[in-house]
């Protein structure tokens, strides 16, 4: 296990956030809503298993998986559209490819320094967002 992302983390930067979520249709009034949202991330590994719970004020959204092990996720309360998502070690960047109906749909995971960084993808759009410790 190359590195260890558990902790609580809130979010202090988001880049290109409103791009993606064009990206993934959604709607103007949720996007009015969710890009003033500053989620905190509650990340706990153990081994191979890892949770990722990502909360704010306005939905939450839990996510348990096995790395290396691909399982059925629903996106509930985000785009509610079902893929196939597998998360595998990329050196010490922990990367989810999401396959379903949206191309190039996925998200990696990265420490720099004391800060947790995540890109997400969907199509041609990335989204940089930076976390710190709580
Ligand atoms: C949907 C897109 C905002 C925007 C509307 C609801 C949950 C990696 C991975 C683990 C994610 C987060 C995806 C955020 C997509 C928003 C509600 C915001 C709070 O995280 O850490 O699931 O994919």
């Amino acid at each position: 296990m190359p590195v260890d992302f558990s902790g609580t983390w809130n979010l202090v930067s988001n880049d290109n956030f409103e791009g993606y979520m064009v990206a993934l249709g959604i709607d103007f009034a949720t996007r009015k809503l969710a890009k003033v949202l500053k989620p905190q991330k509650v990340i706990k590994q153990d081994g191979d298993m890892v949770s990722i719970h990502t909360t704010s004020t306005f939905r939450d959204y839990m996510l348990q998986f096995k790395i290396g092990e691909e399982f059925e996720e629903d996106n509930k309360g985000l785009d509610n559209r079902k893929c196939k998502s597998l998360v595998t070690w990329d050196n010490d960047k922990l990367v989810c490819v999401q396959t379903g109906e949206k191309k190039n749909r996925g998200w990696t995971h990265w420490l720099e320094g004391d800060d947790l960084h995540l890109e997400l993808r969907c199509e041609n759009q990335v989204c940089r967002q930076v976390f710190k410790r709580a």
